[in-house]
């Protein structure tokens, strides 16, 4: 009987176990900034904590988003994209390495 009892326990151990969600830093919100004609677009974006932001290469040239805070995209060619979770508040400022006059703020409320 206790043998039972300790089984069934186990059982239902595993499917709370498989139940569980997945912990997740985004919210599944992805809000999109254009890099054309050497300009990040919007320039100041406003995005809520844990937002995605996806910056999309639509010049011909190559750019990158890069930060000493949140990080480097590392060189976006045309058409690629390079997505960024915000799980924190904060202004974030980034630029392009390839034109340091391409500069963009990304501000988390
Ligand atoms: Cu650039």
């Amino acid at each position: 009987m206790r043998k039972q009892i300790t089984f069934t326990g186990f059982l239902i151990l595993i499917f709370l176990t498989a139940c569980k969600p997945k912990p997740s830093a985004g919210n599944n919100t992805i809000i999109k900034v254009q890099i054309e004609k050497m300009q990040f677009s919007p320039e100041n974006l406003e995005v809520k904590k844990g937002d995605t932001v996806e910056w999309q290469n639509n010049d011909l040239t190559p750019h990158t988003v890069t930060s000493s805070i949140f990080g480097d995209s590392g060189s976006l060619q045309s058409g690629e994209s390079w997505q960024h979770i915000f799980p924190e508040t904060g202004e974030f400022p980034y630029n392009c390495t390839f034109h340091p006059n391409m500069k963009g703020t990304i501000v988390v409320k």
